[in-house]
């Protein structure tokens, strides 16, 4: 018989901390364990318990003969195998997801009862699932896209799910209009493509004809839909939602998540490299992060307001295109959410993980948004057909921390055991069966509720403008540069003119300025006429809020700088850089042409982090450039190294450079500015890393 991996069993069995899950198997399978390369190991089995005594080979009638049906092992393994997959799901399926807890800081008792909004540094465990929307599980971190942002809270009266984006507005206004928005923005049905992206056709021709969308696309052309980290965007729960105290009395709510690490992009040329340089960018620097004990942490807020208050908004708060500015109802933070543990496996948790708007808590219930409404539905119906069960319930990431028991029996993977002959309430034959709770049981808030049935739109609905101009008008100029020239990029990836025009149409309702930019920027002579609006377009007050520069924090903390060096660069350059940079709360790497490391100008070697053709820098925040003039002559023949350079300079990153240093970026035509610093000013390095060089952006790339 061919291979066969040699095993030396070892009749000792040693009581470990870890393999009590094994040890039934291990029983069953002799108790015996078996010793490979110098570790000690349970025993392979079947998952029936049965050890097996080869691995390497199926079973053959002869050594060169047919495989027999009876190899119950090889076929056991097989159909296991062929089984892994769940449906992806048809939204949000490629995420990044960790456990971690809620802390309230601030008691919300005079408007709820749910006690993880009233007792003050009580902590909640949380499961956190960031998504992007578009793309399959396997695509990249970083297309032009929504993230999703959905906390479990596993309180003590059941899960609370707050199931957000990284964006406060949605597209539609009616929950019936999710599937065709969807199939606009998916990859098209005949060809199976764009993966992950909305530049085509169906999504801007679905967009076009539906003026509601206008106020989130503002939202998602500009810079928040191309994260620098997800701990570095703001998460939103959209929906207006209700507490209801102990007296009856209810408050509309809205929930926001502000990152501690302040707000960060990327620029759309850096967001599209990194996609080929590390697919996995977003879901690393999580993992890296919470590796090295930085934990992702947000601050919570809310904004409550009366029905009364709500009555006087200049917009409908049950309208999910729009949001209620800071401005208007202030944001109140009451607590703070940490990530601070990795899943020990990925599907089992963040694949498995399974939240509904739904699961909510007593205190906290639902508005009438039409949006909400149809989620109600969406979510539990999904799940039955991804997880096949009604008792997706049971698996660990999905089931609550607290105590739950109800009359419901059998079905699917059942794996509870109910005991006791009673199944049904009321009943007067167990003594300790579950009983409804009156006072502390889930209430629904009362409200009446009038008016004429139909498939209406309310008219309060029908301002689609005025929030996306107020939007566009609140930004910074190299912010509204942003969107101009995304939408530029975007419309001119649409095939059909007439859908081209559509768009433009909409932007002169949203702001001349902004229509005439991108109509230049796709070529038009002359510039389409504006549909007309259901509603006249208000002039709404500028909100600071929401922009994303001012947001950036003035810290390197969660950010990484990268040193590039080579052999002859001097090491005590490096050191004070790497110093400086790590004070400040940088992770430093080192990038060299050979990544076992670098032979310094005083004979000394140093270890890279990263090979220069594999670690490109638009995986850094800011970048070093250290070089004997050997060295910078060896790179200039390096198509990457000039890369590596003209990049940062084009994504608008600080560069410290030495002597050797400058001889590259002269050889690889960049220029100077205030944002390439001298090694020997460490200090206006770091403070220049802190943020982008915006006034760089006209030199490097004409926008729209
Ligand atoms: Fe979702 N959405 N959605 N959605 N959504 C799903 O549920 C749906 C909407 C959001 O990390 C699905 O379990 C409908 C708004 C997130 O697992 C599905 C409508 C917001 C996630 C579904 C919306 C969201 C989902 C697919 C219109 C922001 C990922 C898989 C009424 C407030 C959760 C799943 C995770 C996932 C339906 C609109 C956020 C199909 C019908 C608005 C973050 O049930």
């Amino acid at each position: 018989m061919g291979n066969k991996t040699t095993t030396s069993n070892s009749k000792k069995r040693k009581q470990e901390k870890g393999s009590a899950p094994n040890e039934e198997s291990q029983l069953a399978a002799g108790g015996e364990r078996h010793q490979i390369a110098g570790g000690e190991h349970p025993a392979l089995t079947t998952n029936q318990g049965v050890a097996l005594s080869d691995n390497q080979n199926s079973l053959r009638a002869n050594p060169r003969g047919p495989t027999l049906l009876e190899d119950f092992i090889l076929r056991e393994k097989i159909t296991h195998f062929d089984h892994e997959r769940i449906p992806e799901r048809i939204v949000h399926a490629r995420a990044t997801g960790a456990h971690g807890f809620f802390e309230l800081t601030a008691s919300l008792k005079q408007y709820t009862t749910a006690r993880i909004l009233t007792e003050a540094g009580e902590k909640t465990p949380v499961f956190t699932r960031i998504s992007t929307v578009a793309g399959g599980a396997g695509s990249v971190d970083t297309p032009r896209d929504v993230r999703g942002f959905a906390v479990k809270f596993y309180t003590r009266e059941g899960n609370w799910d707050l199931v957000g984006n990284n964006i406060p507005v949605f597209f539609i206004q009616d929950a019936i209009k999710f599937p065709d928005l969807i199939h606009a923005v998916k990859m098209e049905p005949d060809r199976g493509f764009p993966q992950s992206a909305t530049a085509h056709d169906t999504f801007w021709d679905f967009i076009s004809l539906t003026p509601e969308s206008m106020h989130t696309v503002m939202w998602i052309m500009s810079d928040r839909t191309i994260p620098r980290s997800l701990r570095m965007i703001e998460g939103f729960g959209v929906h207006s939602f209700r507490l209801i105290n102990d007296a009856g009395k209810s408050t509309f709510v809205k929930f926001h998540w502000r990152p501690k690490l302040g707000l960060q992009s990327t620029i759309w040329d850096e967001a599209v490299k990194i996609s080929g340089a590390d697919q996995d960018f977003h879901r690393r620097d999580m993992f890296e992060a919470i590796a090295a004990g930085n934990f992702p942490e947000w601050e919570f807020a809310v904004q409550l307001f009366t029905q009364e208050e709500a009555d006087r908004f200049p917009f409908d708060h049950l309208d999910a295109t729009k949001l209620i500015p800071e401005e208007l109802v202030p944001l109140k933070v009451i607590g703070r959410m940490v990530l601070d543990r990795w899943p020990n496996n990925f599907f089992a948790e963040t694949e498995q993980v399974a939240y509904c708007p739904t699961h909510v808590v007593p205190g906290i219930d639902f508005s009438n948004d039409p949006l909400l409404q149809g989620r109600l539905f969406s979510y539990l119906d999904t799940q039955l057909s991804r997880l096949g069960s009604h008792n997706f319930h049971q698996i660990p990431v999905n089931a609550p921390k607290c105590p739950f028991a109800n009359q419901q029996r059998d079905g699917h993977m059942q794996m509870a055991q109910s005991t006791g002959r009673v199944a049904y309430e009321p009943n007067s034959l167990s003594d300790n069966s579950p009983r409804e709770t009156p006072t502390k049981g889930f209430h629904s808030a009362a409200v009446t509720e009038s008016g004429e049935k139909g498939r209406i739109r309310a008219e309060s609905f029908a301002d689609h403008y005025s929030q996306a101009r107020q939007f566009y008008l609140s930004q910074t100029a190299y912010e509204q540069a942003h969107i101009a020239s995304a939408l530029v990029f975007e419309l001119s990836k649409v095939g059909h003119v007439h859908v081209r025009e559509a768009m433009v149409g909409h932007l002169r309702h949203i702001e001349e300025d902004l229509a005439n930019r991108v109509a230049s920027g796709l070529g038009f002579d002359k510039i389409p006429d504006a549909p007309v609006a259901a509603a006249p377009v208000q002039e709404m007050a500028s909100s600071p809020a929401l922009r994303t520069i001012g947001k950036m924090k003035n810290t390197l903390m969660g950010r990484t700088i990268g040193i590039l060096i080579a052999d002859g660069s001097d090491g005590a350059v490096i050191k004070k850089i790497k110093k400086a940079a790590t004070d400040s709360g940088a992770t430093v790497k080192v990038v060299a042409p050979k990544v076992g490391g670098a032979k310094l100008a005083d004979g000394s070697m140093l270890a890279a982090d990263g090979q220069l053709a594999g670690t490109p820098s638009v995986l850094f925040d800011a970048v070093a450039v250290i070089l004997s003039d050997e060295g910078a002559k060896a790179l200039s023949m390096e198509s990457a190294a000039i890369d590596f350079v003209r990049d940062a300079f084009g994504h608008l990153k600080a560069i410290a450079v030495d002597q050797g240093g400058q001889t590259l970026l002269r050889i690889a035509h960049v220029g100077q500015d205030a944002g390439i610093v001298d090694t020997n000013d460490k200090d206006a390095f770091i403070a220049a890393a802190k943020t982008r060089q915006w006034d760089r952006e006209k030199s490097v790339r004409t926008l729209a």
